[in-house]
């Protein structure tokens, strides 16, 4: 089995984020997602409406920009590429060039994505892992999978994906702390596991060592969960 530059193999499939210790947010009786940015008005689109497109499985290794793997996981969900051409394209303006996407989850987490990124054949939206709905720790009730990216591209608890022409500010998280911690972070733009682009500026092997060095405390922290 081969991983890209710098990753582990770990034993089933930690829930990993930037959400440390807090519980998952509570999935809405009707989940929705909204799309919005260079829409005159938001959209808002049932996500059973969503999961209508044509479906698709997807059997991948997923990374954390940390250095761990979770190997060969199975998602089912539709190909992000099928919602953007017959969900989001028809509601655009004429004569615009959707340069980003951000997707937003339920908790305030946001990823900023490059379109040409988003649009690849292995990006879905999935609402299944393992052949089961979509636990909360893994992001109910849908999530983004971009499993040629590091993690964090891949948003849990999906509900909005937001357009734009241009890069938009490096907005990570609604949470002050959050977004502190991940600005110090500074997430590469692109994200590609198999160039290995950790940190925005900062070459991977300076990085690796630094980002595995947080596995363990992440861990402990999430094992207690503590309330704040
Ligand atoms: N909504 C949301 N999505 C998120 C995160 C988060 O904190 N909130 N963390 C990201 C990171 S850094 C990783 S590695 C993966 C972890 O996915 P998992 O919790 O299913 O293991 O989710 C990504 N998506
Ligand atoms: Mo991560």
């Amino acid at each position: 089995m081969t991983l890209p530059p710098g990753q582990r193999a770990v034993a089933g499939f930690p829930r990993f984020g930037t959400h440390l210790n807090r519980p998952a947010p509570q999935v809405p009786p009707n989940p929705v997602i909204e799309i919005s940015g260079v829409l005159k008005e938001p959209v808002i689109v049932a996500l059973t409406v969503l999961a209508r497109l044509p479906r698709q499985e997807l059997r991948a290794d997923f990374h954390c920009v940390a250095g761990w793997s979770a190997t060969d996981q199975l998602w089912e969900g539709v190909a992000f590429k099928a919602v953007y051409g017959r969900v989001v394209e028809p509601l655009l303006p004429p004569n615009v060039c959707i340069s980003h996407v951000v997707f937003e989850g339920l908790d305030g987490y946001r990823s900023i994505v490059l379109i040409e990124d988003a649009l690849r054949d292995d990006v879905l939206l999935a609402e299944h892992l393992g052949g089961r709905p979509l636990t909360s720790d893994h992001g109910a009730p849908a999530r983004l999978v971009s499993p040629s990216q590091y993690g964090f591209i891949s948003t849990k608890h999906l509900c909005r994906i937001e357009l734009h022409t241009t890069e938009p500010p490096q907005v990570y998280h609604v949470s002050r702390l959050v977004q502190f911690g991940l600005g110090l972070v500074n997430p590469h733009r692109r994200a590609r596991v198999w160039e290995e682009e950790r940190h925005r500026y900062l070459p991977a092997r300076l990085v690796r060592p630094v980002y595995r060095q947080l596995i363990p405390p992440i861990r402990a922290l999430i094992a207690r969960r503590i309330e704040d």
